[in-house]
């Protein structure tokens, strides 16, 4: 089976890239420079016509969309138990990638390209102090699931985790304090002692330099 993960540094791809390390997967990246535009390019459009990543190509089919291609990873792999096997705990992760991606990632982007939500440009710094805001809620509601527990769900390191660690990284970089989820910096921590997460910072590097 050839996969290849379209794929960009900082960017909400690092979730795929880490749940595929975790699963034992093969597969090769599609490296996009976003500050240069590479995902507006029409050879990219082809891939994926969102002009986002992630995208995942397995044998030529493209499947897009965070949600779906992290259930694909742990349906082709499911010796990874990247998802809860109890049908209900299923369905709870889900919905927290679902909040990943609808609740919580719209927050961000709204700090990084505030002229998407209003193109007055006197209006860029209320909204993205109203982004900030919306972002400190989730990180709340984020930081009473996660109390009291080394992972979302049970004790294996699961998708909601690949996810919701790159929101909170990405939250990060927007200048917040967020030292006071102690919750989920601790979870952050344990993230990033992961192998797969170390391959993926060396990844991050590796291509940063080459960008
Ligand atoms: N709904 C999509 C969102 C993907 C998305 O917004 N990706 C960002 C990177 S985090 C992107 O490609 N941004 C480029 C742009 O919007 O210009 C998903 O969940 O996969």
């Amino acid at each position: 089976m050839n996969i290849t993960l379209a794929f960009a540094p900082g960017a909400c791809a690092i979730a795929p890239y880490i749940l595929l390390k975790e699963a034992g997967a093969s597969f090769d990246t599609l490296d996009l420079n976003l500050g240069a535009g590479e995902h507006h390019k029409p050879e990219y459009l082809k891939i994926n016509p969102k002009g986002k990543v992630p995208a995942l190509i397995v044998d030529g089919t493209v499947i897009t969309e965070n949600v779906a291609i992290q259930t694909w990873i742990d349906r082709q792999f499911p010796q990874a138990g990247l998802m809860p096997s109890d049908p209900m705990q299923y369905i709870q992760a889900l919905s927290v990638l679902g909040w990943c991606g609808s609740g919580i990632h719209p927050k961000l982007t709204q700090q990084a390209r505030p002229e998407r939500y209003c193109d007055d440009p006197s209006a860029a710094a209320r909204v993205k102090a109203l982004g900030h805001e919306g972002m400190v809620e989730q990180f709340e509601l984020a930081e009473q699931m996660l109390a009291g527990k080394t992972w979302f769900f049970g004790e294996r390191f699961g998708c909601a985790d690949a996810y919701f660690y790159w929101t909170f990284r990405r939250g990060g970089a927007f200048g917040a304090d967020l030292s006071r989820f102690a919750n989920c910096m601790a979870h952050r921590s344990r993230v990033e002692s992961r192998p797969s997460v170390k391959a993926l910072l060396a990844h991050e590097e590796a291509v940063k330099a080459r960008f």
